[in-house]
């Protein structure tokens, strides 16, 4: 086994350990019969986009220095990186339209048994669209703003009009760069046409479209996903419940929604207690029936009825090992087809749902949102049938942790203006002010090649420490939260003294859970509210801010990289992203990028430096905004 097996997490440690002991595969096993890992790959050096390939450059010896068709280390790496964005910027776009078609059933459909919970939401929403929703029923106005909103997945000309919600300065600038998204299916496909063999080679204009992709799923997809999740199935306010694995309940029947779309999940959630069922579930020897989420579907229905999280990505085959388990049902995206080799040892059903991810070892049963109860109803029947064939080995670690999570960019910020006054002004105060010193985005996944949560904890500490408000999203949320950094108190433990007080007197937590990787847009509104605020500069790039991914791993991480630092922000990440064969592309990703769009990236393997990187940063910002020093001595005091 891997020596990176010193986890922060009891949880973790205690089933892995256990999971050795029985001989049951771990993500951490199949990492390291992995090893060694491609090098080319490693370095973005390999191509295999036409059948003359797959071609290999040589980054240090005697090797070629060109693919067959003469494609260079700087276009193959280039090409490659934003095939990555490509990707991630349709999986969240996919999602974002399959919300966008759930709209328009509940406009279309009588009977549908989705609604409009939140109507303030899609009003302000199809504001951006000129739309008022003026005389209509609900129905009729779900319906116009479904079919408006369509248009922006494949119009095929102008630009988003969402995209245009950024801070007037940002918009502008990029019009002027022509980074503006012309349509977010079209940036997908004009990558993808652009990457295949002898079309774009040049890689500063490789990365331009890989940024209008990327601009594509945040202020586009992901900003529609966020906003149609809130309009129907309600916006996010803070809420306690809890995490970790101790959340499994050895007496109940144990379902665990695993994945990221909550079209299901949610509905699962609304009726899983109905007297019927849970009646049901008593017939069978059980007490009740606990609902659990692993990943962003995890994040969604937390969020929203307070379902607790079981865990975080690198958890899911250890939940199943707890052997208590009845059903693991998952709809798309970070689902590990290898969990069918866990679950052959033990009684859990693993179930997909969606048509787009069937996996060898699962039972499809598949979802349909004109049958979304029934459907949800025999899903939830069929975890309770599979209670009684539980076998012996059974085991549920006795931790988990309270959290108060479910902030949204209208929520968070209405605490922080008092309890009748939805305002930014008290938070960009206490920045002006040297109580907070500035703010981050700390976001994404986990990854065996590094030690797990590790990354994510001393980077946020190290912030919270600084008097840096940490906003989370992803995976990053529920290590936070399985941590206790998401407790009002944990301000008191974790964070400098300015940040303690503003964390008292509004009563919220310093690390603030503000959803599923979707929801980094979330974040995004949070930056262009703040600059909208006033005070703080004109464009997001001025702002006392920054970003980090200490443990990334999915495309979609690479895409929401991309989208932050198209839109200004300095972006650090743990391993770095695999363009390191081409010292051009990286010196440009990591350089002089940030002259054209006011956001980079920075790759940092070093957590406690990543964060240092992060502060000097934010207190660069400061001091062009020629703030006021901070009112409490800090910690780190970077070189002059
Ligand atoms: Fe090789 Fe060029 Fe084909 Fe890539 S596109 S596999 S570098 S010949
Ligand atoms: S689930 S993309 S591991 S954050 Fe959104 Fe977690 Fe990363 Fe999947």
């Amino acid at each position: 086994m891997s020596n990176n097996l010193n986890f922060a997490d009891k949880a973790t440690k205690e089933m892995v350990k256990r999971a050795g002991e029985q001989n049951l595969p771990t993500i951490w096993n199949r990492y390291e019969a992995q090893q060694p890992q491609c090098g080319f790959g490693d370095l973005g050096l390999c191509c295999r986009h036409c059948s003359m390939g797959p071609c290999r450059i040589d980054p240090f010896g005697e090797g070629p220095k060109v693919g067959v068709c003469g494609a260079t280390a700087d276009t193959i790496a280039a090409r490659h990186i934003i095939r990555m964005i490509a990707a991630g910027s349709s999986a969240h776009s996919d999602h974002g339209r399959d919300i966008s078609h759930t709209l328009l059933r509940i406009g279309e459909d009588p009977n549908c048994d989705y609604t409009v919970k939140d109507m303030n939401k899609l009003k302000a929403f199809a504001a951006y669209y000129g739309l008022t929703g003026d005389g209509k029923e609900m129905r009729a106005f779900a319906k116009e703003v479904a079919e408006r909103v369509l248009q922006e997945f494949g119009q095929q000309s102008g630009t988003l009009k969402i995209a245009e919600t950024a801070p007037p300065a940002r918009v502008k600038l990029w019009k002027e760069l022509g980074l503006m998204p012309r349509s977010i299916d079209r940036e997908v496909v004009e990558t993808m046409h652009r990457t295949h063999i002898g079309v774009d080679a040049d890689y500063k204009n490789l990365i331009k479209q890989g940024m209008r992709t990327a601009l594509a799923d945040g202020w586009g997809g992901s900003m529609i996903g966020t906003d149609l999740s809130d309009a129907v199935f309600g916006t996010p306010n803070p809420l306690t419940t809890e995490a970790n694995l101790g959340i499994m309940k050895k007496d109940h029947v144990n379902l665990i929604v695993h994945g990221h779309e909550p079209t299901l999940s949610d509905i699962i959630a609304v009726i899983s207690q109905k007297k019927e069922l849970v009646d049901k579930a008593k017939a069978k020897g059980a007490k009740g029936i606990q609902l659990g989420g692993i990943c962003c579907t995890a994040n969604e229905i937390m969020m929203r009825h307070g379902i607790p999280l079981a865990g975080s990505y690198m958890q899911q085959e250890l939940a199943i090992q707890t052997g208590v388990v009845d059903m693991m049902v998952v709809d798309v995206q970070c689902i590990w087809p290898g969990l069918q080799e866990t679950a052959k040892c033990f009684h859990t059903k693993l179930v997909t749902t969606s048509p787009k991810a069937k996996m060898p070892g699962f039972e499809h049963i598949e979802f349909s949102e004109d049958r979304a109860v029934a459907i949800a109803t025999q899903i939830i029947e069929t975890a309770i049938d599979n209670f009684p064939n539980r076998n012996g080995n059974q085991y549920i670690p006795d931790v988990k942790e309270q959290l108060v999570g479910g902030f949204s960019a209208e929520s968070a910020f209405h605490f922080l203006g008092g309890k009748y006054r939805s305002t930014y002004r008290p938070l960009n105060d206490a920045i002006i002010g040297g109580r907070i010193r500035g703010l981050a985005g700390v976001i994404g996944c986990s990854n065996p090649n590094m030690e797990y949560e590790e990354g994510h904890l001393t980077v946020v500490k190290e912030l919270l420490k600084n008097d840096v408000l940490v906003a989370s999203t992803g995976c990053n949320s529920i290590t936070c939260a399985k941590h206790g950094l998401m407790r009002p108190e944990a301000a008191f433990q974790y964070a400098g003294k300015g940040l303690q007080e503003v964390c008292q007197a509004v009563g919220i937590p310093p690390v603030l859970h503000m959803g599923a990787c979707l929801d980094n847009s979330r974040i995004l509104r949070v930056l262009t509210n703040v600059v909208a605020e006033g005070g703080l500069g004109d464009d997001i790039s001025d702002l006392p801010a920054a970003g980090a991914a200490p443990e990334w791993m999915s495309e979609k991480a690479v895409c929401i990289g991309f989208y932050f630092v198209a839109s200004g922000v300095y972006t650090v990440i743990g391993k770095p992203l695999p363009v390191m064969g081409s010292k051009a592309l990286t010196d440009y990703l990591t350089g002089d990028i940030e002259k054209e769009v006011g956001g980079k990236w920075v790759f940092e393997e070093n957590h406690i430096e990543a964060a240092h990187k992060m502060i000097r940063h934010i207190d660069k910002k400061r001091k062009a905004l020629k703030l006021k020093p901070m009112l409490y001595e800090q910690p780190f005091k970077p070189e002059a």
